[in-house]
């Protein structure tokens, strides 16, 4: 590092004589911010980054700016016209690139948002609502992923997708996994930071329980590994939430065991077919209490069916073993769902994933999907939110949720199961405390397209569904996920004044991460007192209170 190094590649000379206005310690005008801001970079980097491949900004090529911003961004909703923009995009090609970065801000009074994967529900990856001029340091090219079975670990680079990573592991072995989220285009760097969980949650947690080690970058450009970094802050990553601590870039993740021969099944059920809800209050009588080695979610989707709209209750699920096993199973402990042995298929691991993925899959499922950056899902917009439920919601409490999710035209609810591993980690073992004594958790979504007008219906209308839930999940507090961050949460409506944001940020905060919260204000505290790190809903250092 600091090691001054005289680059002149071609486009970078031109470039200059492009803007030839001089850094001043007030950034001015964009083009000043960009000039100081490579200027810099060559300073405190030998390794070249040719500008081309990693610095993309509206004046140079605006086609190219906006391809790139809206590559690996998920929610539409925060790529309208309206919605601020990045100054420029900085890609780095070596982790020394991002050490430059932050060196660099810093020096230059420069707000940046971090980007793995693009997921984040609320686009605080790549949008800043509270600061202008921002820029992005997008990690998209640097997704290394080392696979070692013999030690039973992988390193992950940040911006590898999920996807990438599993199919990486099987590759060179089918019986080991990962413990991480559901849809292969995640990126692990945002990912970990929430917790992250997916269908091996039930048997060995979540990811952020797995991980052993991390590489990151602090506000100094100081790069740590977990030695380096302490256990406090080495504990405030996992779970804490993206964009607080620093910059992620790679994560060391245990492997867990997977049998060679696993089942997946998805049993569908009308509104009609499970009147009384029979079936749906028996999942959540059982859905904590089953194997461990069953996954069995719920997804509860509105949609017009020859023009009569109806829920139906898709009951997926994923079990690691042979089908035979699953049968005896359920019809011990969920006869009422009246699974079947030709429901079952049998497939390994890595087609489980893609089973249950959401791209489109034929038999066997086609695993190379996996490397794809596309997210299944397409471009939408979207508004959700999370709830955790301690108790099995009421038949009168059902009559009425599926009342208000008749009122649209389209919308899913995803129940997910806990217990198994997740009742046997203590709350305080990582900041995810959502833990013993959750039965499920709870996502509400609601997506449009482009064609679908009236975005203020729809998040309307999310707001009423929750509310209306609020006598039936977990109170004071009432608990979220954090890796589907919900802007409404805490309303950052004072957007510049830090000691309401304080009093805010304990709202939130509370929700996410229960008592862990104080902890992790004071980890903050102690290694970002000045907020260097920071986003809409990052966590607060007590200075600024
Ligand atoms: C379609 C879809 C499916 C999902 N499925 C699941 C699931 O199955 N299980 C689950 O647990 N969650 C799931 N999620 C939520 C997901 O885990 C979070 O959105 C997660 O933050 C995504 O990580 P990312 O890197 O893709 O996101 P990004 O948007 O890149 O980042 C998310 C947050 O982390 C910060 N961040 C990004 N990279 C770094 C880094 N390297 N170092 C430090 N901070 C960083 C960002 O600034 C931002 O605050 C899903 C989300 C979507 C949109
Ligand atoms: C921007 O890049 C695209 C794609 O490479 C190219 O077709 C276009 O001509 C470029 N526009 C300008 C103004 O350079
Ligand atoms: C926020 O407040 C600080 C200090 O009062 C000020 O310097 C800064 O420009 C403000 N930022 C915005 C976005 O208003
Ligand atoms: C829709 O209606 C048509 C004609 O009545 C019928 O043939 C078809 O099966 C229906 N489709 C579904 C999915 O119910
Ligand atoms: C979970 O909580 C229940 C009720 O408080 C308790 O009986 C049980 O022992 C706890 N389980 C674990 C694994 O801690
Ligand atoms: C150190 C600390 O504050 N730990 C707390 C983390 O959260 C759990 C559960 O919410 C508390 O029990 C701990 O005291």
């Amino acid at each position: 590092m600091g090691v001054s190094k005289p680059v002149s590649s071609i486009s970078y000379v031109s470039f200059l004589a492009v803007y030839f206005s001089f850094y001043t310690i007030t950034p001015i005008c964009s083009t000043s911010l960009q000039y100081g801001f490579i200027n810099c970079l060559h300073r405190n980097t030998n390794i070249n980054f040719p500008l081309e491949n990693t610095f993309f900004t509206p004046e140079r090529n605006a086609s190219i700016f906006i391809e790139v911003l809206e590559s690996t961004a998920q929610n539409q909703r925060y790529l309208t016209k309206s919605m601020p923009k990045p100054d420029f995009i900085f890609k780095p090609v070596h982790e020394s690139h991002i050490q430059a970065s932050i060196i660099c801000s810093k020096k230059l009074g420069i707000h940046f948002r971090v980007r793995s994967g693009g997921h984040d529900y609320e686009g605080v990856s790549y949008v800043s609502q509270i600061e202008e001029p921002f820029i992005l340091i997008d990690l998209s090219k640097l997704r290394q992923i080392d696979v070692d079975i013999k030690d039973n670990t992988v390193w992950v680079q940040a911006g590898a997708t999920i996807g990438e990573l599993y199919y990486r592991i099987a590759e060179k072995s089918k019986i080991h996994g990962c413990p991480a989220g559901v849809y292969p285009s995640l990126g692990i760097g945002g990912h970990i930071t929430g917790g992250a969980y997916g269908s091996l949650m039930r048997k060995f947690g979540l990811a952020a329980d797995n991980v052993l080690d991390a590489k990151m970058v602090d506000g100094n450009g100081k790069l740590l590994d977990r030695t380096a970094m302490g256990e406090d802050l080495f504990w405030a990553i996992r779970g804490g939430g993206g964009g607080s601590f620093g910059i992620i870039l790679s994560w060391k993740i245990k492997l867990v065991p997977v049998p060679e021969t696993l089942t997946v099944f998805t049993v569908s059920k009308t509104l009609e077919q499970d009147a009384g809800f029979k079936i749906l209050s028996k999942w959540q009588r059982v859905a904590d209490k089953l194997v461990e080695d069953l996954f069995l979610r719920v997804f509860l989707s509105v949609a017009r069916n020859n023009g009569t709209k109806t829920v139906t209750m898709s009951y997926i699920g994923q079990f690691l073993g042979e089908k035979g096993t699953l049968m005896k199973v359920m019809k011990k402990d969920f006869p009422e769902l009246g699974l079947t042995l030709e429901d079952c298929i049998e497939m390994s691991w890595i087609e489980s994933i893609v089973y249950s993925s959401g791209y489109p899959t034929s038999s066997p499922p086609p695993t190379d999907v996996l490397l794809q950056a596309k997210s299944p899902l397409g471009e939408v917009y979207f508004k959700a939110k999370s709830d955790f439920a301690k108790e099995p919601i009421p038949v009168l409490g059902l009559k009425g949720m599926f009342k208000k999710l008749l009122e649209e035209d389209a919308a899913l609810v995803i129940w997910t199961p806990y217990g198994g591993m997740m009742d046997k980690i203590p709350e305080s073992e990582i900041p995810f405390p959502h833990r013993n004594g959750t039965i499920f958790m709870i996502q509400y979504y609601r997506s449009w397209t482009d064609s679908e007008k009236r975005p203020n219906k729809r998040m309307k209308w999310i707001r009423e569904l929750y509310s209306y839930m609020t006598p039936y999940v977990s109170s004071n507090p009432r608990q979220a996920y954090v890796n589907y961050r919900d802007l409404d949460l805490g309303e950052n409506k004072n957007k510049n004044n830090s000691k309401v944001n304080f009093i805010e940020a304990q709202i939130w905060g509370a929700k996410y991460y229960k008592d862990n919260f104080s902890r992790l204000v004071r980890i903050k505290t102690k290694v970002d007192p000045d907020n260097f790190f920071r986003h809409e809903q990052s966590i607060p250092p007590l200075s600024s209170s």
